[in-house]
């Protein structure tokens, strides 16, 4: 396809703000809307296209905002509508668009709906949600009585009682986040009058949470499943009654037809689909079949653990790159990728695959961006990641505030953990690490707020913050303007084909990205040893150097420890 033909966002780069953390302004400790305006330089000097916004709606945060009780409105915590108005126009006028989080596979327990749902069996509203009778046999209440035996993904099972009528409610994640029963036609027409407002106040698409779990595989007799067993816990594996479940393309397309027909060039509409596989991507973002345009995949922010992410391990490279180049081939003729290290999920890319030790932590935390940003595909910077933002040196339980790490903890140590151990695999997995306000100066609280902070700011921010970084040329942020700026510029890194080399070594990580002729080589040595290059890629030797991560020339070749160069063949 003509470059001047491709959609917009093959050229756009995307920043997380995660409100909570990015910047107070009243001084309750808690990031805010007004936060946001304030730090608006900060994002249009890193050139970036569109702000995706996680949820600001009135919630109970028993989840962080993605426990929702009023779709229609922004939460006192956070501001006002008239602040959001003002923060689209403010947006707007520097070029910048907003996409908004919809969090739509499950509401609070808290929202009218449920209350409603949940007053009496006979409640208009009652199949809104998916409510069960116990096991038949047992008593309602007793360990085991669920209607299936599915584990949350918070702990515990995936069903809460409801002492007053004997049933329980579905809820894949925190008890206070029951889910939506989209096989009711008046649940998804809610859901699209909403969505349809929010697009005609202004703002430009939506980040879908957990959309691949809407459709879930109930029976003709409304029965669900059991799955297979966990190990080491009393509950089964229901992710394959839910995760791409029967009727997901066809809910999609419907809210295809029913929201965005007609305005779809300009949003981005981006799914976020855990366990989803390239063939299912492909489906869900070829723009022929109108569902969404890039999904969030998992893959490769799950190749570093056991079966489940608190048995951490460590990354082999050989298998990131087999991932993404499965997923760069697959998505090659049709669809799109969206490419991401970093999110309010995960842990700290730089201390989790690249180095944080003083010595390689800039280096390896600008080598992961330039990898990651010269993929084919839409690049997400989770804000914080362009600052080269590390894990936490949490300590104890009480330094964690997310309710699945905390979930965790109690889990695991009544089943006989150690809790050190769990402990330590937190340190390393926990959402919280991702989670410490944003650290943009070097004052006691980062200048995050004039209050105490929601979660202790990182001790490291007194050396790494945005004001130490701004004016300089070798900083993590400096090198994150370049990449954007790179493809903004150069058509080859929106478009180009992309051809992995090397696939089974694990110190180096190299591709090509190829369009009209033209060809990018991206070397990459994502490790603390120097690398030899000239024998395995001579291309490289010689070759123009069009963004490289560290200073000087150095030997053409060799690689210094992590150390990433772009270079345009001839
Ligand atoms: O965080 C995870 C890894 O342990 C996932 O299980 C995560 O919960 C999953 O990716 C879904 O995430 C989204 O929905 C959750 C919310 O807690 C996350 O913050 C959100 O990104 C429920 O709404």
């Amino acid at each position: 396809m003509p470059p001047e033909q491709a959609a917009w966002w093959t050229r756009a780069v995307v920043y997380q703000v995660y409100p909570r953390s990015f910047q107070d302004s009243d001084g309750d400790g808690i990031g805010d809307l007004g936060g946001i305006l304030r730090r608006l330089d900060h994002l249009v000097d890193l050139g970036v296209d569109v702000v995706w916004l996680s949820p600001v709606y009135p919630s109970p945060q028993a989840d962080n905002g993605y426990d929702i009780s009023d779709y229609e409105d922004i939460d006192p915590l956070f501001g006002s509508l008239a602040q959001l108005d003002e923060l689209i126009a403010a947006l707007h006028e520097r070029g910048v668009k907003l996409v908004m989080d919809l969090v739509v596979n499950h509401t609070s327990d808290r929202h009218p709906w449920f209350l409603e749902s949940r007053s009496s069996p006979d409640s208009p509203k009652r199949d809104w949600y998916w409510w069960r009778p116990p096991r038949p046999g047992l008593e309602p209440g007793r360990p085991g009585a669920e209607p299936t035996n599915w584990h949350s993904f918070f702990s515990g099972p995936t069903w809460e009682l409801d002492e007053a009528s004997g049933e329980y409610y579905l809820h894949l994640f925190a008890r206070e986040q029951p889910d939506l029963n989209w096989e009711n036609p008046e649940v998804r027409r809610a859901v699209y009058a909403m969505m349809r407002r929010w697009l005609d106040r202004g703002v430009d698409g939506f980040r879908m949470d957990v959309i691949n779990m809407i459709s879930k595989d109930v029976g003709a007799d409304g029965s669900l499943p059991d799955g297979p067993p966990l190990p080491g816990l009393p509950y089964g594996d229901g992710t394959p009654s839910f995760l791409c479940g029967p009727r997901i393309h066809e809910f999609l397309q419907e809210m295809h037809h029913e929201v965005f027909d007609g305005r779809r060039e300009s949003l981005l509409l981006v799914g976020e689909m855990p366990g989803v596989t390239v063939e299912q991507a492909r489906l869900f973002t070829d723009p022929a079949r109108a569902e969404v345009d890039m999904v969030f995949q998992f893959e490769h922010v799950g190749l570093d653990f056991d079966g489940s992410k608190w048995r951490p391990r460590p990354l082999r490279m050989r298998d990131l790159k087999a991932s993404f180049g499965r997923w760069q081939a697959g998505l090659a003729d049709v669809g799109w990728n969206s490419l991401y290290w970093d999110n309010h999920d995960q842990p700290r890319a730089v201390s989790r695959f690249g180095d944080d030790s003083p010595r390689f932590r800039r280096d390896s935390a600008t080598c992961l961006a330039t990898l990651l940003h010269l993929h084919r595909g839409t690049p997400y910077v989770y804000q914080g990641e362009e600052l080269g933002m590390a894990n936490a040196p949490f300590t104890g339980i009480d330094d964690f505030r997310d309710v699945e790490s905390r979930g965790h903890f109690a889990q695991a140590v009544a089943h006989g953990e150690d809790p050190d151990d769990v402990l330590a695999a937190m340190r390393r997995m926990s959402r919280d690490n991702a989670r410490t306000p944003v650290q943009w100066d070097a004052s006691p609280s980062a200048g995050f707020t004039t209050g105490t902070p929601w979660i202790a700011v990182n001790p490291d921010h007194a050396e790494w913050n945005a004001e130490a970084q701004r004016g300089d040329p070798a900083s993590v942020l400096a090198h994150h303007r370049r990449l954007i700026a790179l493809r903004h510029d150069d058509p080859v890194v929106a478009l180009g084909d992309f051809s992995m080399l090397l696939p089974e070594h694990d110190e180096l990580y190299a591709f090509t990205r190829s369009l009209d002729g033209a060809t990018l080589l991206v070397v990459c040595n994502v490790g603390g040893a120097a690398q030899p290059i000239g024998e395995l890629l001579p291309q490289a030797v010689g070759a123009e150097l069009v963004l490289g991560n560290l200073p000087g020339d150095g030997d053409p070749a060799l690689l210094r420890p992590w150390e990433a160069r772009v270079l345009r063949l001839p």
